[in-house]
């Protein structure tokens, strides 16, 4: 009851009176977070169906510390209140300050960046580490830059990433890219169930 009760407490009322959801867009620097973002918001804002042929380009900077934005989606229980924090190697060890009252976590990882797996895989564990102390948080991989042609598959990046049992229930893989959409509202939508249903 206390945890439920907590639960809601956090979510804060969105300008429409929605409940919203905290989640933090996590990764290594260049994995696609900021593209990701503000995809999902492009894609909610204009309606698009996400295999449309004509999909705006998107141009982004390296994220200083954090940038946040709010989405509506429609037919979706929360609003979310995404903040995508910077992955640069300094900006990592400050994701600890950004963890309190979350309700997600999308940890974006660059599947065709073969060489950097295992620096990704350190620091979603580091970071799974951290968040054991809060009650059943949800992670979920996005599995980034599917449009290139040697990009790591779900299997492969499971495999690479070898997370054994740890979270078995938590941990959800997603192929996607943020270019072109594909893949992006299914796992916006899969976790604003995830949360809705612990809320
Ligand atoms: N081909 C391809 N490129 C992508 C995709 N997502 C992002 N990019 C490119 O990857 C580069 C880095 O993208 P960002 O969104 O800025 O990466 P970030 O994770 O926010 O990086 P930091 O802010 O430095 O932590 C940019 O050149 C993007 O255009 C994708 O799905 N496919
Ligand atoms: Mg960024």
């Amino acid at each position: 009851m206390g945890i439920i009760f907590s639960s809601k407490i956090r979510q804060i009322c969105s300008p429409y009176d929605e409940p919203s959801a905290r989640v933090i867009i996590v990764g290594l620097d260049s994995a696609g977070k900021t593209t990701l973002v503000r995809r999902f918001k492009n894609i909610v804002d204009l309606q698009l169906d996400t295999h449309a042929s004509y999909i705006e380009h998107i141009v982004t900077e390296p994220t200083f510390v954090y940038e946040i934005e709010t989405v509506y989606p429609r037919l979706s229980p929360l609003a979310l209140n995404l903040w995508d924090l910077g992955g640069e190697e300094k900006t990592r060890e400050l994701w600890r300050f950004y963890l309190t009252g979350i309700q997600g976590v999308v940890f974006v990882i660059d599947c065709h960046d073969g060489q950097r797996i295992q620096l990704a895989r350190k620091e979603l564990l580091d970071l799974s580490k951290k968040l054991d102390g809060f009650y059943s948080i949800p992670i979920v991989i996005a599995a980034n830059k599917q449009d290139l042609p040697q990009a790591l598959r779900k299997e492969e990046l499971l495999a690479q990433l070898s997370l054994g049992k740890t979270r078995t229930e938590q941990w959800k893989v997603f192929e996607m890219s943020a270019h072109t959409g594909g893949g992006v509202m299914e796992m916006f939508s899969y976790l604003s169930q995830v949360i809705h249903r612990k809320s």
